[in-house]
């Protein structure tokens, strides 16, 4: 490697430590161990990106483009020049708690949108590559730039209790899977009025499962996987987690409820449509209860 070009990439340390960076990392760790606390991200289940692009400078993402390029199957051309925090293949949650920095990687995506630049702080044999799900996520994240959606982070994570509820014949569909959990707890439509999208098997790590899980996007913040897990876009990786957390309970609540032999009744309609109708982010003020007969 010639001395001007180890003299540009040499910022890769630097990038680690970057101070803006500093609470991403510190967010990874607490989610990564609730996680893997939970029994959601067993073995190297889980991964996630988050989009850093607006964290460095036009001239510090300029330097990226030396780094080692790995050409991508589909061309993101609305990713040209963004700049990706991304789990590593492999990785484990509970690892990744410990030490967020060994364990993730900086994809940079070059000017075409083809092909992504590797930014690993320990290159050689221990280097962090991307996650298998590198292709939904990009396609996703392509997504919420096209949308000027606010939302930065993608997570995937195997929620035991939803992907139980997937196992289920009567909830593998959109309209029946959403009006269960809504009907669980209020707060499921208070935070997801949009619910989840719903989408049938299908291999992992493929693009027919980007693809899909794409089109679930265009109208939901979550979108589960049956039998296999499921997938959120939120602001911030703490938010991920409480719309995969909420959407758990509900589904608890409905497991708990049938072991004790019996059906939940669930809130009905009308439950459901005055919660809908709270103007956003104001407290919802519940109706006196009338007395008067
Ligand atoms: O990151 O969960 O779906 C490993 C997986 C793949
Ligand atoms: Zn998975």
């Amino acid at each position: 490697m010639s001395g001007k070009i180890e003299r540009q990439i040499s910022p890769a340390n630097d990038i680690f430590q970057k101070n803006e960076l500093a609470a991403e990392f510190l967010q990874i760790s607490a989610i990564a161990q609730i996680l893997w606390d939970r029994g959601w991200a067993e073995r190297n289940a889980g991964n996630f990106s988050i989009n850093v692009t607006g964290l460095f400078t036009t001239k510090e993402l300029d330097c990226l483009s030396f780094y080692p390029f790995f050409p991508l199957v589909k061309q993101y051309p609305d990713l040209a020049r963004t700049l990706f925090l991304l789990s590593g293949t492999g990785t484990r949650m509970r690892d990744m708690a410990n030490n967020p920095v060994e364990n993730v990687c900086f994809v940079y995506v070059n000017e075409s949108g083809s092909a992504y630049h590797l930014i690993d702080e320990n290159p050689g044999d221990t280097s962090a590559r991307p996650t298998s799900e590198l292709p939904t996520h990009l396609a996703i994240q392509q997504q919420l730039l096209q949308k000027k959606s606010p939302d930065k982070v993608v997570l995937h994570a195997h929620v035991t209790e939803l992907i139980a509820l997937t196992q289920l014949a009567q909830f593998t569909s959109e309209k029946a899977v959403n009006s269960l959990l809504w009907g669980m707890h209020p707060e499921t439509i208070l935070f997801l009025p949009d619910g989840v999208g719903f989408i049938p098997y299908t291999i992992p790590g493929t693009e027919s499962i980007a693809m899909a899980t794409l089109k679930g996007f265009e109208n939901h913040k979550v979108v589960l996987w049956e039998k296999h897990g499921c997938m959120t876009v939120a602001r911030t990786l703490s938010e991920a987690f409480d719309n995969l957390d909420i959407l758990a309970k509900s589904s608890k609540i409905y497991f708990l409820c049938k072991s004790t032999g019996q059906e939940p009744e669930g809130l009905n309609n009308l439950q459901l449509k005055e919660i809908r109708e709270y103007p956003p982010g104001e407290t919802p003020v519940f109706k006196k209860p009338d007395f008067s007969i």
